[in-house]
């Protein structure tokens, strides 16, 4: 036969039930978002860190391993000061080669210790990329600019215009002329003299 609950026993089940109905995301535990570098990447050089990401805020229990191929831990880290959501690591110079992370944390809502771990690869740092030498662009701009633009033709601007200015033309071309008449007049005077000296001598 069943025995019938007691009504002392339903009031706790139905404060358990209303505790559980209630919003709750301060109790949602962590799960591993993102990572970088990505879990089978490959890295060209050296990262400057390890940074793995979480949907909830993780406590400082938190840790992060570096280990390299031979199992060796080569560096370790935790929470970021500046984001609980995160944990990071500062690697040292990193050899080209195979890595593997191991990542422990605990949610806040007392989930934990959860585990994973993923792997990249450090590939030797590329060259690094010469000076960019000038590129020749003197040879293209020098052939136009020396094309001779101007015609051969003077510029009426340099021709030597003649001086309007008459200067002291006026009064020689005066002096010119006067100084004939003057001596025409004097020649005719000594003529008219002589004739008239012959005249009354003749007479
Ligand atoms: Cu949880």
């Amino acid at each position: 036969m069943l025995r019938r609950p007691s009504r002392r026993a339903q009031v706790p089940a139905v404060a358990l039930a209303l505790i559980f109905l209630l919003p709750q995301p301060a109790l949602a535990h962590a799960m591993l978002e993102s990572s970088a570098p990505t879990g089978g990447a490959t890295v060209e050089g050296s990262p400057s860190s390890v940074v793995v990401t979480f949907t909830e805020p993780i406590t400082n229990q938190s840790t992060l391993e570096l280990r390299d191929a031979g199992g060796t831990v080569v560096g370790t880290g935790g929470v970021d000061p500046s984001d609980a959501t995160r944990l990071r690591l500062a690697t040292p110079d990193l050899q080209p080669g195979a890595y593997e992370a191991r990542v422990v944390w605990f949610s806040t809502d007392g989930h934990g210790p959860d585990r994973a771990t993923f792997a990249f690869t450090v590939a030797p740092a590329p060259a690094p990329t010469p000076s960019p030498t000038p590129s020749p662009t003197v040879d293209a701009t020098a052939t136009p600019s020396a094309a001779p633009t101007e015609s051969g033709e003077p510029s009426p601007t340099l021709a030597p215009s003649p001086s309007p200015d008459p200067g002291p033309g006026d009064d020689a071309a005066a002096t010119d002329v006067v100084i004939p008449i003057v001596a025409a007049v004097i020649l005719l005077g000594a003529l008219g003299g002589y004739l008239l000296r012959r005249r009354s001598a003749g007479a």
